[in-house]
């Protein structure tokens, strides 16, 4: 459309006519190219278009868009494809990367299930592929559903364009009436080179990696594209279904591959880790013909009954792994050393290096991890890398291990500058100044500064808008970073996320009339923001950033506090103990380092019961309770509670908290659980499942499981040896089950 008249010739009408094309071009390619990784105008051309549009606005200023291309950053999020919910969450993979981490995960499968060393414990092992996960919905043998992964529990509706990829059915015959089948989309080595020739002939972008291509061809709002590249399915899992498939792992994926669905043929059954092993390196070894990329090694356990007694925790199943293969290394050079300041203050550095590829991906940054790490110690002061430091202009050897941040291998001595200095590293935060301190036993550096440094607040509200928290769509952690450095309307607290509006009607310069921001943006926002208004309370928990306090360890505290208010109170009573632990902490490690000087033994009690002496009953109480929380120990606790003592973090926290609704941690999916909310005690041996396997059913059925007998105990489930637990809740007249008496109660469910 634009044909290159010069600017100068346009009459005021051709002009507003060009902008206004070009507007609508423009901003489609910001679309294209944030959202589906595959634009559909070179890189030269957009470039031509956006300077075009440039010259046109400046020749004729009054003309210049509301909406202009000119004062547009980025794109807005995806929103091309309608948001699909999951019928079943699809999980993600835990990680190993050599043998020992496999055995360790079959020792912990069978610690879990409680079997023996020598019980025949059977896994299924195959590729995994490097693509990207798609479920399928099929409804009376009909594919009615495609979704990607999303975060796990939404993806995007992606149906049209899976229905043009030959290796997925669109009719099934003799399938379950209800099948999610779940797998992975990719592209083939040659299918690829081809895709990048035709790209490269069209001048259109050419794409890094066969993933990158799998993703962006079928993330395209016109299947007609799709259809055009070359895209494949390998069907790998499942997930609602109307019936099981089958009784074990292989059964379910020998049934999908019957129904006409592809499936790995590199998928293999092994009997315990040296058979996995053994497959893994038959795999390794046929990689470089297999015409598509795998990264690795994916073990699941066979027998479907046991999968299921094993679950999952957070987001992995407890039943598999994927074992990678050993990442692709590469030399480059460290042109400086920067150092980052996370959330709770700590100061990461980080390599910044000459660009290399590895793996087919560009790396220009590395973590160095901490200070000793760069001067070449470990946490226990023994040597690493053969003791060999970095420094600021060395030829260092890179890896990427899984997608993670890439990593320092090797130091290359011989390439040393001579002029090359050892780092220094800062003794005060590079943000805001503040000192910067290193407690005892810690291998990590921090700020001080807590909310008073920029960066500490930044990252706390990036942490507080991200996915297992308040998840606000439209405030990424782009937009928080701009909100925080926003003098009309900023955003330096969570608390300020919820006031926006309001303080924004009552500003002149509008969000509406911001660069990058329209009308609609902001009214989306601010209906984002709404939204989030109402929020369970482990939401909440894991929101607030303390340190140590995990999605896990938030779940925990909001299941056994039940409500803000409990928590609330109890982590402000706690207060006195923690300060208490604190001490108790340091004195402990005084008398161990003067007990090793003076040749004698330590004398421990003595010394951490003087420090606990006098402390009032209800703080000591509280702090019982918390610390009583199984998975809640005492490092979560006194990060919690001193967390709560921090008189900015606590105005904040109170601030936040007065414009939330906050809904009370409802037992999960337990309307008809007979334990939902009863707190319970297992003591003893337990004869039929072991602890972990046992706490986990309990605390899915709603109950919440304490490692303590108190008043608010409700059931005590005591196997063979159970002592003086078992005692107290008898003195406290708590009921008390023994472990079939306690399946028969919850058995059903
Ligand atoms: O080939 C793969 N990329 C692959 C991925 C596979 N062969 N099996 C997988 N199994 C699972 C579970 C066990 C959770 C059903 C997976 C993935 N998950 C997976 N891929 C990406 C996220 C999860």
């Amino acid at each position: 459309m634009t044909e290159a008249r010069n600017v100068g010739d346009l009459s005021e009408e051709a002009a507003a006519a060009e902008l206004a094309a070009l507007a609508e071009i423009l901003l489609r390619a910001n679309q294209d190219y944030h959202a589906d990784d595959a634009p559909q105008l070179s890189d030269a051309e957009y470039d031509r278009l956006k300077r075009r549009n440039a010259e046109i606005e400046a020749a004729f200023p009054h003309l210049k868009r509301a909406d202009s291309p000119s004062d547009r950053v980025g794109a807005a999020p995806s929103e091309g494809f309608s948001k699909v919910s999951h019928a079943q969450r699809m999980l993600s993979l835990g990680n190993a990367f050599d043998a020992e981490e496999i055995t360790d995960f079959d020792g912990r499968i069978r610690k879990y299930l409680g079997l023996g060393p020598n019980a025949p414990l059977r896994y299924t092992a195959e590729p995994k592929i490097d693509g990207l996960s798609l479920s399928l919905r099929y409804e009376g043998g009909k594919l009615v559903q495609a979704a990607t992964r999303g975060d796990g529990s939404v993806g995007e509706n992606v149906t049209a364009n899976a229905r043009t990829i030959d290796d997925i059915p669109q009719t099934l015959t003799g399938a379950p009436d209800l099948l999610e089948v779940r797998g992975e989309v990719y592209m083939s080595h040659a299918d690829f080179a081809a895709l990048n020739a035709r790209q490269a002939e069209a001048g259109a972008k050419t794409f890094a990696n066969p993933r990158n291509a799998a993703a962006g061809s079928l993330r395209q709002l016109d299947p007609a594209i799709t259809r055009a590249r070359p895209l494949r399915f390998f069907a790998y899992a499942w997930g609602a279904l109307s019936e099981p498939l089958a009784e074990t792992q292989k059964g379910a994926i020998d049934r999908l591959a019957a129904l006409g669905f592809k499936t790995n043929p590199l998928t293999a059954l092994c009997d315990g880790p040296d058979e996995m092993l053994a497959h893994y390196a038959r795999i390794e070894q046929q990689r470089a013909s297999l015409g598509y990329d795998i990264d690795g090694v994916v073990y699941k356990v066979d027998d479907l009954a046991l999968q299921h007694r094993l679950g999952f925790r957070a987001t992995t199943p407890r039943w598999a792994i994927a074992h990678k293969f050993p990442a692709e290394l590469a030399w480059t050079r460290i042109e400086a050393i920067d150092i980052q300041v996370g959330r709770t203050g700590a100061l990461s550095p980080v390599a910044r290096l000459a660009p290399v590829t590895v793996g087919g991906v560009v790396v220009s940054n590395a973590t160095l991890h901490n200070e000793d790490y760069i001067a070449g110690r470990d946490s226990n002061g023994n040597a690493i890398r053969g003791g060999k430091d970095i420094r600021v202009g060395d030829w260092v050897q890179v890896y990427r291990a899984g997608d993670v941040i890439p990593k320092v291998a090797d130091v290359d001595l011989s390439k040393r500058p001579d002029d090359a200095q050892p780092y220094r590293f800062p003794e005060t935060c590079p943000e805001c100044g503040s000192a910067a301190i290193r407690e005892e036993g810690d291998a990590v550096r921090r700020c001080s500064g807590g909310l008073i440094c920029p960066a500490q607040a930044v990252e706390k509200l990036k942490h507080f808008v991200s996915r297992g928290a308040f998840d606000i769509e439209g405030l990424g952690a782009k937009q928080v970073e701009m909100f925080y450095h926003d003098d009309q309307l900023p955003v330096r607290t969570p608390a300020d996320i919820f006031t926006l509006e309001a303080r924004d009607a009552k500003n002149l310069t509008k969000l509406a009339n911001r660069d990058g921001w329209g009308e609609t943006s902001a009214r989306n926002l601010f209906a984002a923001i709404e939204e989030r208004r109402r929020v369970p309370l482990r939401r909440l928990i894991f929101a607030l950033g303390i340190r140590h306090v995990g999605e896990v360890a938030a779940a925990d505290l909001a299941r056994h506090y039940g409500s803000w208010t409990a928590l609330a109170k109890a982590v402000d009573l706690a207060g006195p103990a923690a300060t208490r632990q604190l001490q108790a902490d340091r004195a402990v490690a005084r008398e161990r380092q003067a007990a090793a000087q003076e040749g004698r033994r330590a004398r421990i009690k003595p010394v951490r019961d003087a420090v606990w002496e006098g402390l009032d009953s209800a703080a000591l109480a509280a702090w019982t309770d918390l610390t009583g929380i199984d998975g809640i120990g005492a490092t979560v606790a006194v990060a919690l509670v001193t967390s709560f003592q921090q008189p900015a973090e606590r105005e904040s926290i109170d601030a936040l908290v007065a414009e939330l609704t906050i809904t009370d941690a409802a037992a999960p999916a337990t309307a008809d659980s007979p334990v939902a909310g009863k707190t319970v005690v297992f003591t003893g041996t337990l004869e039929k499942m072991t602890r972990a396997e046992a706490k986990a059913r309990a605390e899915a059925l709603g109950a919440k499981v304490s490692g303590s007998v108190s008043a608010k105990t409700d059931i005590v489930i005591a196997g063979p040896g159970a002592g003086s637990k078992a005692k107290k809740a008898a003195d406290l007249g708590v009921q008390i089950l023994d472990e079939d008496a306690w399946l028969a109660l919850i058995d059903g469910t």
